[in-house]
C-alpha cells in the first residue's frame, strides 16, 4: 500500500464521489476528516430536534427504544440529561429526511454499492452528547475497537465503516476523539491486547486527535483503536455531541417495541448506573 501523499492532518472536502486519494487516504490510516458537510443552520436544527426530542423521552419515562436503552445522566448533577439517544430519526421527519439526503450518497456508496440506512436497525441513528461533570455518565470513553464482538467469537473483525457527523467546535482542549492510525491493519492479538478494553485511558504516542468544526463528518474504521479524551472544561463549554449513521449491507433487520436489549447493553447498564452514582457522589 502506497503512503498517501496528503498529510496525515487533511480536511477533504466531500464532492459527489469519494476520490482515488481519500480511498487510499482511509486504506492507509482508516479514518477520513471531510470538513463542513453539514451547514451552521443544519446543526443547529438538528440540536434544537435533539432538545424537543429529550424532553419528549423524558416526559415519557421511556429508558429504552426498540430494546436499545437510553443512557441517562443528570447535566451537573440538577436536571435529567441523556447522553446517548437511540434510533433518532424515529422521532424527528426532518432528522430522517438530512440523514438520507443526496450529499451523503458518496458515503454509503464507499460501505457498500447497495449500503443502505439503518434508520430502523442496530441502535438507528445515535445521538451522543458528552459532558464534564457533576452526573455526567459520558465524561470519556477507554481505548476500544468497534470489533469486540467480533473478538469474542474469535472471528476477526471485518471492515466496519463509522459514520460521525460533528455538531461541536472542538480543540484539543475540549477533549473528544482520539486515534491511532493504521492500527485497523493490526493482527488479531493486538486487536485483543494493545490497550485494556475501555479501563485504558492514557495518551498514546501515535495517537492523533480530530479536532472538528460542527459540520465536521468523519468515517473511521471500526478496527482502529480510538478513545474519547475527557474535556478540560466543566458544564455547558465541555459538551460534545456527535451523530453516528449506521449504513447496512446484507439482510433487512428492523427493530420494534418487542425486541430484546442485547446482552452488552445489559453490562453497559450496570457500569452507567454506577459511574452516575460515583459522579453524584463525588461531584464529577
Ligand atoms: O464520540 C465519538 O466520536 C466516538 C464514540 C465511540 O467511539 C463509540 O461510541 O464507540
Ligand atoms: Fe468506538
Amino acid at each position: 500500500m502506497k503512503a498517501p501523499s496528503t498529510p496525515i492532518t487533511t480536511r477533504f472536502t466531500l464532492g459527489d464521489h469519494i476520490t482515488e486519494e481519500q480511498l487510499n487516504f482511509l486504506d492507509y490510516h482508516g479514518f477520513l476528516h471531510f470538513e463542513g458537510v453539514a451547514s451552521r443552520k443544519e446543526v443547529d436544527t438538528l440540536l434544537t430536534e435533539l432538545d424537543r426530542i429529550e424532553a419528549l423521552l423524558l416526559k415519557e419515562g421511556r429508558r429504552k427504544i426498540n430494546g436499545i436503552p437510553l443512557f441517562q445522566g443528570r447535566f451537573m448533577g440538577v436536571r435529567p440529561f441523556i447522553q446517548r439517544f437511540a434510533f433518532t430519526s424515529h422521532f424527528s421527519a426532518w432528522l430522517r429526511d438530512f440523514v438520507a439526503s443526496e450529499r451523503f450518497e458518496p458515503i454509503r456508496t464507499l460501505i457498500g454499492a447497495d449500503a443502505r440506512v439503518g434508520q430502523d436497525e442496530k441502535d438507528g441513528v445515535v445521538l451522543n452528547r458528552y459532558f464534564n461533570g457533576k452526573g455526567s455518565i459520558y465524561p470519556r470513553l477507554g481505548w476500544h475497537t468497534d470489533g469486540l464482538r467480533d473478538l469474542f467469537y474469535l472471528r476477526m473483525p471485518k471492515q466496519m465503516l463509522n459514520v460521525g457527523l460533528h455538531l461541536d467546535d472542538v480543540e484539543e482542549e475540549d477533549g473528544g476523539l482520539r486515534l491511532i492510525p493504521g492500527t485497523h491493519r493490526q493482527g488479531f492479538l493486538d486487536m485483543c491486547f494493545r490497550k485494556f478494553y475501555f479501563f485504558s485511558h492514557a495518551a498514546d504516542r501515535a495517537e492523533i486527535t480530530v479536532t472538528t468544526r460542527a459540520g465536521d463528518l468523519t468515517v473511521h474504521d471500526g478496527r482502529l483503536w480510538h478513545r474519547v479524551q475527557r474535556s478540560s472544561k466543566t458544564g455547558e463549554a465541555s459538551l460534545r455531541r456527535t451523530m453516528y449513521v449506521p449504513y447496512l449491507t446484507g439482510p433487512y433487520e428492523p427493530k420494534d417495541a418487542t425486541s430484546p436489549t442485547p446482552g452488552y447493553h445489559r453490562v453497559g447498564q450496570i457500569t452507567r448506573t454506577l459511574r452516575l452514582w460515583a459522579s453524584l457522589l463525588l461531584g464529577r
